[in-house]
């Protein structure tokens, strides 16, 4: 993984000319090992050091409450041998090039961060046991657009039922759909996800862990019984990231999660990520919803001149509209 440059977040940001003198432990500091949150629990972080061992750290006091999230590259110091009942300290914490969030609910004002520094997002959806739920799919989607993530749609379970007539809900948007059915190979997603950092999301019992377990032997990750879906018990409660096979990327499991809350996102920064369209709605007026007539009867997503009907732009135009009524009802999982 390329060095990152440090950003205000790093707490040792070498003073200008004219400042104070260093404090005596700032060289210490110089000699930061980095590496790679690979685990959050409890106030302990594990570091995967880029040449070294797993390292349990805390958080340096300097660094307050700054959220350190499963993904994050950061700075360690002091014992890094990664010894039994060793603890190290984070003192740095690297600019992002990704962040995934959600909020509990769509009224929730606090953000959290699923996962740092992903580039793909797997949004994992069963074909049965438990059922697919297209709105979820809609708003992963949504968070991953707007969080400069690549979205791949993975479908499991294609033992139990038929993907196709699901993933053709999605043709129009042009994601990726990979299948990890217990009859597939895993051909197609160890493809998709080698050389990559990719986040899983997706209900309890889609089978996140069970995949990861394939794809990393060595995983040993907890897995759940299907009944046990939506009656609000998690097999996996903590994000885990695992190298892939071969220093090829890494994979994290996260939690399964119920619902996406996504307040912190707003129709035009959806549309923002789609070209084309962010174009076409430029010449909507003032307080358009761009969701069509009769509510939006002059959004520009319906002007022929912009949007030509039956162009791929038309039929992409008709798949974000889907988002965006995605974005304005939340519907849990037990709806
Ligand atoms: N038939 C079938 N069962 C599967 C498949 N993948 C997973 N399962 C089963 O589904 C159940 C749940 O799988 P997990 O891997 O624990 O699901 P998870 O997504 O990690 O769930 P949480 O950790 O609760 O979020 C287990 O009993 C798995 O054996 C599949 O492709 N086909
Ligand atoms: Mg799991
Ligand atoms: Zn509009």
């Amino acid at each position: 993984m390329p060095r990152r440059h440090y950003d205000e977040s790093d707490v040792h940001v070498r003073p200008g000319k004219g400042s104070r003198p260093r404090t005596k432990d700032r060289p210490k500091h110089k000699d930061a090992k980095f590496g790679m949150v690979i685990t959050k629990d409890r106030g302990r972080w594990g570091v995967a050091l880029d040449d070294g061992p797993v390292v349990t750290c805390m958080r340096a006091r300097e660094l307050g409450r700054t959220a350190i999230e499963v993904g994050d590259r950061v700075g360690v110091v002091g014992d890094t041998s990664g010894h039994k009942d060793t603890l190290a300290r984070i003192v740095k914490l690297a600019e992002r090039t990704s962040v995934l969030r959600r909020t509990a609910d769509d009224t929730d004002p606090y953000e959290r961060i699923v996962v740092a520094n992903a580039d793909q997002m797997l949004i994992v959806t069963a074909v049965a046991d438990p059922p697919p739920r297209s709105g979820f799919v809609e708003r992963a989607l949504v968070a991953a657009f707007v969080g400069n993530i690549h979205p791949i749609l993975c479908l499991t379970k294609t033992d139990l039922a038929d993907p196709a007539p699901f993933a053709a809900e999605f043709a129009d948007l042009d994601i990726s759909v990979v299948y990890a059915g217990l009859d597939d190979g895993l051909e197609q997603v160890s493809d998709a996800i080698s050389g990559h950092l990719t986040a899983l999301i997706g209900h309890s019992g889609v089978g996140k862990s069970t995949l990861v377990n394939r794809l990393v032997p060595e995983a040993d990750r907890e897995t759940g019984e299907v009944s046990a879906v939506g009656k609000g018990r998690h097999t996996s409660t903590q994000s885990v990231a695992l190298p892939l096979p071969g220093d090829n990327g890494w994979i994290i499991d996260t939690p399964g999660i119920r619902s996406f809350g996504l307040a912190h996102v707003d129709a035009d920064t959806v549309l923002g990520v789609f070209e084309d369209l962010a174009e076409a709605t430029e010449s909507c007026p003032r307080g358009c919803t761009h969701a069509g007539p009769p509510a939006d009867p002059e959004c520009g997503l319906d002007v022929p001149a912009l949007i030509p009907p039956d162009s791929a732009s038309a039929r992409r135009a008709a798949a974000v509209r889907t988002l965006l009524a995605a974005l304005r009802t939340n519907v849990d999982w037990e709806n």
